[in-house]
């Protein structure tokens, strides 16, 4: 049975960005702890946002996990990613998410690298970023073995990236990888953009798929789109999927009706999948 989690941005730059709480990290805890949320995904603006023990103990109190970390922030803050043309920017955007693995890794927690693959152009060909890619995720996926945890990669809409918008094209890129500690992120929003088939971009992610972003067409919360779910669920059954369904939504109608939102639609999951 997936489990549930919900995003909390800390990155005052993301303002506007598909989080569902925000700033407030005791606060998000115990709403998610209230709504019965297992976990909350968290997008902190660097590997010091939160002490170890602060986290640990706002975790334990609320009997939450940390479901992952975002390293967006190494984007959206410092401009970095992992295929500049700039070897000192690609350098520190691999260190940054170092730091990003440590900082979720002692909690637990994978890194996600979304937004900090870049893209190809300005002067780079799609084979040497693909190639700065893949030397990145093998060096940062064995790097996070250290923590027991995978590093997770996600393709992102053609709006976000040129590199790898679909399911089936994370996996060809992760077959290529020679760590096999790399798992895809399938957001369902990006998804909805380029799949032509969500279900069976989903059957063929099959177990690479290790981190879901739980969220409807629009962006807006589970149901309060135009996507139709019982085909999807269907498709994570089929594939035994047992991580997270993490509401990465923006703070549609609000962020606790968001959050209400989601737990609702999980808690039916849950009693439709037990049929
Ligand atoms: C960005 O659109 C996204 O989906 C995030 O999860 C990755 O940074
Ligand atoms: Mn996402």
């Amino acid at each position: 049975m997936p489990r549930s989690a919900i995003t909390v941005s800390l990155v005052t730059e993301a303002k506007g960005g598909p989080f569902v709480f925000w700033d407030d990290l005791p606060g998000a805890c115990r709403h998610a702890a209230e709504l019965g949320f297992d976990a909350i995904e968290l997008f902190a603006p660097g590997p010091d946002a939160v002490p170890k023990q602060e986290l640990t103990a706002l975790l334990k109190s609320h009997r939450l996990n940390l479901a992952a970390v975002g390293t967006g922030a190494g984007w959206v803050k410092h401009k970095l990613t992992l295929t500049s043309p700039d070897q000192s920017i690609r350098q520190r955007a691999t260190e940054f998410i170092r730091s990003m693995i440590d900082f979720g890794g002692v909690h637990g927690a994978p890194a996600i690298i979304g937004s900090m693959q870049g893209r190809w152009g300005d002067g780079v060909s799609k084979d040497q970023a693909l190639d700065w890619l893949r030397e990145a995720l093998n060096d940062l996926g064995a790097y996070a073995t250290r923590h027991n945890v995978p590093l997770i990669y996600e393709p992102l809409n053609r709006y976000e990236t040129n590199l790898v918008n679909q399911v089936a094209t994370g996996v060809e890129l992760m077959e290529s990888l020679q760590t096999d500690n790399v798992r895809l992120l399938a957001d369902l929003f990006h998804m909805n953009i380029e799949e032509s088939d969500l279900a069976a971009a989903i059957r063929a992610g099959g177990h690479w798929i290790g981190h879901i972003h739980f969220v409807d067409s629009n962006r807006r919360p589970v149901g309060f789109g135009h996507l139709s779910y019982p085909p999807i669920l269907e498709a994570l059954k089929s594939i035994d999927y047992e991580g997270y369904l993490s509401a990465e939504a923006l703070p549609w109608p609000d962020s606790l009706g968001a959050a209400q939102q989601t737990i609702q639609c999980i808690d039916a999951i849950s009693i439709w999948s037990d049929r």
